[in-house]
């Protein structure tokens, strides 16, 4: 048993990642964005792992599916000693993982990351109590300052995962920052476990971000209460909805707050009015969805070099197991 089950990799996270800088420069542009990052406050997380129960929403359960059936040959192939999970949440779907390593491994460790200390904590101390023969040990930062931490804490022999298609709401040039930044965490030999949302029919892609309780518009929409506590904002929830829609040329889910009516907004905290039009919209995610043949190029030209593809049968997702390369 672990006395200390968590390390806080930077005690000023939480401040510098909350300036608002981010909101400002977003609404600011022609076409307003915000960071997906403003979703997961305290409800948005609980509507997040509503959303993963939802019938439409195929990724949580169908990776959940492909991991417990592949988790023993994961572990056969990797055999390795430190389990490093980014964005863990609550470490669900990780526990086929655990158990598979649990019945091969002499000493085997498992060190989630994740930017919500409560989640974590708790997820630790569950996960001690379930898997005594692993020593567990929560990161608790973003994905960078847990990769520059592990860069210079190295161990052993690492499986580094990064699971539930969190790659998809990266833009290209993030994709490629991340990947980088995982080749230069992992020493030769190791591997990296990425779980993708593959490219499918529209219309299975559409109901999966527009479903039919709404737990998806509250989750797009709890993103403006969020902005309203945090910057001293006056949001009115009533005057934007929620849109869904699947961008086929860049493949991607693109998620929206269409302003129903001309009005200003003021962010106190922020210094800033903002003049919203009727039918105009803010970018909250894009969702990119997946080749399985494209990525694993794009694995390979970054040095990690595809070992073996797990899907499941009507191939919506997939889970691709790369060795960095010796
Ligand atoms: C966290 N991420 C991978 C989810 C996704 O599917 O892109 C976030 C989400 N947004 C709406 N539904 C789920």
């Amino acid at each position: 048993m672990i006395a200390q089950p968590l390390t806080v990799l930077d005690h000023h996270y939480q401040e510098l990642s909350i300036d608002g800088k981010d909101v400002i420069k977003g609404l600011t542009e022609k076409l307003k964005s915000l960071p997906p990052k403003y979703f997961y406050d305290d409800p948005g997380s609980q509507l997040f792992e509503k959303i993963c129960e939802l019938p439409e929403y195929y990724p949580t359960r169908t990776e959940a599916w492909i991991l417990q059936e592949y988790a023993d040959e994961i572990a056969a192939i990797t055999n390795c000693c430190e389990l490093i999970e980014l964005g863990s949440g609550s470490s669900t779907k990780t526990q086929a993982l655990l158990t598979a390593y649990q019945k091969i491994a002499n000493s085997c460790r498992y060190l989630p990351v994740d930017v919500s200390g409560g989640i974590l904590k708790t997820s630790v101390l569950q996960l001690q109590e379930k898997y005594p023969d692993i020593a567990i040990h929560g990161l608790l930062g973003t994905y960078e300052q847990a990769l520059v931490h592990l860069e210079s804490n190295y161990l052993q022999s690492r499986m580094l995962f990064f699971l539930g298609s969190s790659l998809g709401n990266f833009n290209q040039e993030e994709c490629d920052i991340f990947l980088n930044q995982v080749s230069r965490t992992l020493q030769p030999g190791d591997y990296f476990l990425l779980g993708i949302d593959l490219q499918k029919p529209q219309d299975i892609l559409e109901a999966a971000y527009n479903d039919s309780q709404e737990v998806t518009a509250a989750f797009n929409l709890n993103m403006l209460s969020h902005l309203n506590w945090r910057f001293q904002a006056d949001f009115n929830l009533d005057l934007f909805s929620h849109q869904a829609i699947y961008n086929q040329e860049q493949s991607q889910i693109e998620m929206y707050l269409i302003c129903q009516k001309t009005h200003p907004v003021h962010l106190k905290k922020l210094d800033l009015t903002v003049n919203f039009q009727a039918s105009e919209s803010i970018l909250t995610e894009i969702s990119r969805k997946f080749n399985l043949e494209t990525m694993q190029k794009d694995l390979e030209s970054k040095g990690l070099n595809p070992l073996k593809v797990f899907t499941d049968p009507e191939n919506l997702f997939g889970l691709i197991l790369c060795q960095l390369s010796l």
